[in-house]
């Protein structure tokens, strides 16, 4: 440890911290817009500047290493002066419609204006010529806004190794445009929307889809229903002044019904139920010796991925359709003739963490029937504005459950939210038919094969089932040949393109620490840990639609409308 003197006072630091760590890791906070966790700074912003005592000029805290004795003051005058300088020449720049803005109220750009008191425009401001992209399902760009802070860039090339953005140009004519300068649609995006997770101001975000939910809700021809995704219950507590990750999945139905929608379901059923076809398409493969390892193919963002690096490796996504499409193709096509409704005037919506989510529901190949399982998905952030413009104190209600006959769920069904939980899910199913036992870990091995992948083996009924995980898409396009080539043979890789999965989507709420996307997936993990039924096989509403609907796992029924194709 060393010490240093910040503002006046001595505090502790560890050898190798920039400024910034050591500020932050001391609850002071200096204000940046392009630094990210985990990534080297850019020093692009030069908001973090600090004044350290014996250097004549502003050093930026991001990329400064502290030393022994330093004394830093962090909002001197000269300090604030020039942050203040450099927020008013942003702003000079960027057009002054926040009240139309997606990011009033979330915008980091906003918040600092506020925070330096900057109460006039200073400079005048150019033309803003650039066009709005939107071409996406999944993401709007807005590069009138964008403030070349880079974080995008980095993050769609150094975390996810996607590299949609890059800058183009130099000086005062540079902006962040896309590769080929196509329109996002058109590009290479995959659309996890991580980008908009650390976009600072309204420059990208996500498509919305509340209007035409909100016309849905008040049109007496459509029967509007709802389902919610795994990770939404832990996700949106903080939104509502409550406990951080606090489960509110009851208060949520309740919430939905009392906006309109006349049933709602849990995604995590049909999770379920997804899980089981996989273990049977996976048994068959490894019966069958051929198509191994199969890949996941619940993340429509790492889908996109596959089929646009990796075509070659399309056979080997699993064919059953992600569990938001299972339930979209249950609900039009078991749930409404069974209460006698027009399927066609069911309007479904989805509740989803993700907005490649937004983009899968359009895919022609998760129709049934002619009709999309899907109507439209909401982002978390989308469920949270329509529960606040509909006035509901989620405080103040009670908790209910989701609609018969999908109102039971395993706890794995809930494990899908998190970087894993689709492996594990998928694993205890596989051991259970073919054992008909309950996996517990004493029976899985870990399994070392590349850093950055989890891998696990365990062995049922004479064979050996070797799965990997894959976290974000960092590095893929090494560590992939190693996997589908390496000396471990593999039967499942599960690759969910968020950093942690879900719990992490592009459709988060957005959080200014990453603490709580962790609490999110600690909540996830305790939900497994403290319920009884473990396993989508030991369900007794998923055997009742197996008993009364489906037949057979795999049976022409579920091959018709639970799987889909992907083709080159
Ligand atoms: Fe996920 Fe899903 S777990 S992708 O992260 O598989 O979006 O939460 O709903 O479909 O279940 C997202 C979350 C889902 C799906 C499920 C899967
Ligand atoms: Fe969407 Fe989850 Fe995939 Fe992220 S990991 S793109 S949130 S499905």
């Amino acid at each position: 440890n060393i010490t240093i003197e910040v503002n006046n006072r001595t505090i502790q630091a560890h050898k190798g911290d920039t400024i910034l760590e050591a500020l932050n890791r001391n609850g002071i906070r200096v204000p940046t817009l392009c630094n990210m966790t985990d990534l080297t700074p850019s020093g692009a912003c030069r908001l973090c500047v600090v004044e350290v005592e014996g250097r004549d000029n502003l050093v930026t805290s991001c990329s400064h290493v502290v030393e022994n004795g330093m004394r830093i003051m962090t909002h001197s005058p000269r300090v604030v002066r020039a942050r203040k300088t450099l927020v008013e020449l942003l702003l000079a720049n960027h057009p002054d419609d926040c009240l139309y803005c997606e990011r009033n109220g979330f915008c980091e750009l906003q918040d600092l204006a506020a925070e330096l008191h900057i109460r006039e425009r200073k400079v005048l401001r150019k033309s803003f010529t650039q066009k709005l992209d939107l071409s996406s399902p999944s993401i709007v760009r807005d590069p009138a806004k964008c403030i070349l802070c880079g974080r995008c860039i980095r993050v769609c090339d150094e975390v996810q190794s996607v590299s949609t953005f890059e800058f183009v140009n130099r000086g005062c004519n540079m902006y962040v445009g896309t590769t080929l300068s196509r329109d996002l649609n058109f590009s290479n995006c995959i659309g996890c929307g991580q980008c908009v997770l650390v976009c600072p101001t309204g420059a990208l975000h996500e498509r919305q889809n509340v209007a035409e939910v909100m016309d849905a809700l008040s049109n007496p021809d459509l029967i509007p229903v709802v389902q919610i995704a795994p990770s939404i219950s832990v996700s949106v507590a903080t939104e509502f002044g409550l406990k951080p990750s606090k489960d509110v999945n009851g208060l949520l139905y309740n919430a939905l019904r009392k906006i309109g929608f006349r049933y709602v379901f849990d995604t995590a059923f049909a999770a379920d139920v997804a899980a089981i076809e996989m273990a049977a398409e996976l048994i068959d493969r490894k019966g069958k010796g051929s198509n191994l390892p199969m890949f996941s193919s619940c993340c429509p963002a790492w889908v996109k991925f596959v089929e646009q690096w990796y075509p070659d490796y399309i056979p080997a996504l699993s064919a059953v359709k992600s569990p938001q499409q299972v339930m979209g193709s249950l609900i039009r096509n078991y749930f409404a003739t069974e209460n006698e409704l027009n399927p066609s005037k069911i309007f479904s919506v989805s509740v989803m963490p993700c907005l490649a989510k937004k983009f899968e529901a359009q895919r022609e190949e998760m129709t049934t029937r002619g009709l999309s399982d899907v109507d439209t998905v909401l982002s978390t952030r989308e469920l949270v504005r329509l529960i606040k413009l509909y006035g509901i104190d989620i405080q103040g209600i009670e908790s209910q459950h989701p609609d018969k006959p999908f109102n039971i769920r395993s706890s794995s069904g809930k494990l899908f939210g998190i970087s894993g939980g689709s492996a594990e899910a998928l694993a205890r199913v596989v051991y259970h038919k073919l054992t008909s036992k309950e996996l517990n870990d004493s029976k899985i091995t870990e399994v070392k094969i590349v850093s950055g992948v989890k891998a696990f083996s365990f062995n049922a009924d004479e064979q050996t089932f070797t799965f990997a995980v894959v976290n974000g898409l960092k590095n893929i396009h090494s560590i992939l040949p190693v996997l589908m080539g390496g000396d471990v043979k593999l039967d499942y890789i599960e690759v969910m393109a968020c950093p942690g999965g879900c719990v992490n989507g592009g459709g988060q709420p957005y959080v200014d620490e990453e603490k709580y996307v962790k609490l999110r997936a600690k909540a996830i993990i305790e939900i497994d840990e403290a319920e009884g039924i473990k396993c989508a096989t030991r369900n007794p509403a998923v055997q009742s639609i197996y008993d009364e609907f489906l037949g057979e796992t795999g049976s022409e029924k579920a091959k018709k409308f639970l799987y889909t194709r992907y083709s080159k």
